[in-house]
């Protein structure tokens, strides 16, 4: 039963035979076992065995060499615009340009205020007034000036009549023709107190002692008249014992200051004078 085929037995005996193997090794004995087979053959192959743990990592290699330069990757998006930079010196001037076009018309501006018009002609008319009267006055002084202005001592304005003190000796006659030639006027002819007491203020306001007025009796001794020859009025201002016709030679008048007190006094002899205008007269040159 051994040699028909490996059965059992004969694995039997194979395990026998390496068992007498290591005991022949010890002695003799194995030469007289049944089954003598010599034959020695490897052992069927096993079945697979069950798949192994996974092993441990092994150790990292070797650096490989630098690989070839990639191609370029695809553009990216744009980024956030940067900071401004600092303002950079200024430019050269350009040239003028041309004239633009007519701008629209603006709106209507707030109503004024209503013009109080009657009181402001009112006013302007007075004033033209005015100008004109000093306009008159000016052309009137320029002519009634004696040569030298010094001999003016004072202009008066009174009842309609200008005065005006001429501070340069004269003989009667010499005044009055002075008077005359200076607008028309004559020596000066006080018809009532008040134009008395006034020229006599302004003879002492303007530092005149006395001073020719016009009246005389040189045409009837003793019978005073207007130097104009128009009849005396009722109002005179003799001095107490004048007139007194002293020396038979006093045919003409003087006013003494601040009192004014008339005196009659000698005609040749010279004296200062007040000159008297109609304002009238004055105006109309
Ligand atoms: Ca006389
Ligand atoms: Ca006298």
């Amino acid at each position: 039963m051994c040699r028909d085929k490996l059965s059992p037995c004969a694995t039997a005996l194979v395990t026998v035979l390496g068992l007498a193997l290591v005991t022949s090794a010890r002695g003799q004995q194995m030469s007289e076992e049944p089954c003598s087979v010599q034959i020695l053959v490897p052992g069927l192959k096993g079945d697979v065995g069950e798949k192994g743990e996974k092993g441990a990592p092994g150790r990292p290699g070797r650096v490989g060499p630098p690989g070839e330069t990639g191609a370029p990757g695809p553009k990216g998006q744009k980024g956030l615009m940067g900071r401004y930079g600092k303002m950079g010196p200024p430019g050269h001037k350009g040239e003028k340009g041309d004239l633009g076009d007519l701008g629209p018309k603006g709106p209507d501006g707030d109503p004024g205020l209503p013009c109080e018009c009657a009181p402001l002609r009112k006013m302007i008319g007075e004033m033209d007034n005015l100008v004109a009267q000093l306009t008159n006055e000016l052309k009137f002084i320029k002519n009634a000036l004696p040569p030298s202005p010094a001999a003016v001592a004072g202009i008066k304005e009174l009842d309609g009549k200008v005065y005006l003190l001429v501070k340069e000796a004269k003989r009667y006659l010499d005044a009055e023709a002075y008077c005359q030639g200076r607008g028309g006027g004559h020596l000066a002819m006080p018809k009532d107190e008040r134009a008395n007491a006034a020229l006599a203020g302004y003879l002492a306001e303007a530092g005149l002692g006395r001073a020719f007025i016009g009246l005389d009796d040189l045409e009837r001794e003793g019978h005073f008249t207007y130097v104009e020859r128009s009849p005396m009025s009722t109002f005179s201002k003799w001095r107490e014992g004048e007139p007194n016709n002293a020396y038979e030679d006093e045919d003409c008048v003087e006013m003494v200051a601040t009192s004014g007190e008339w005196i009659d006094v000698a005609c040749h002899q010279t004296m200062y004078f007040v000159c008297e205008f109609d304002k009238d007269n004055v105006m109309q040159q």
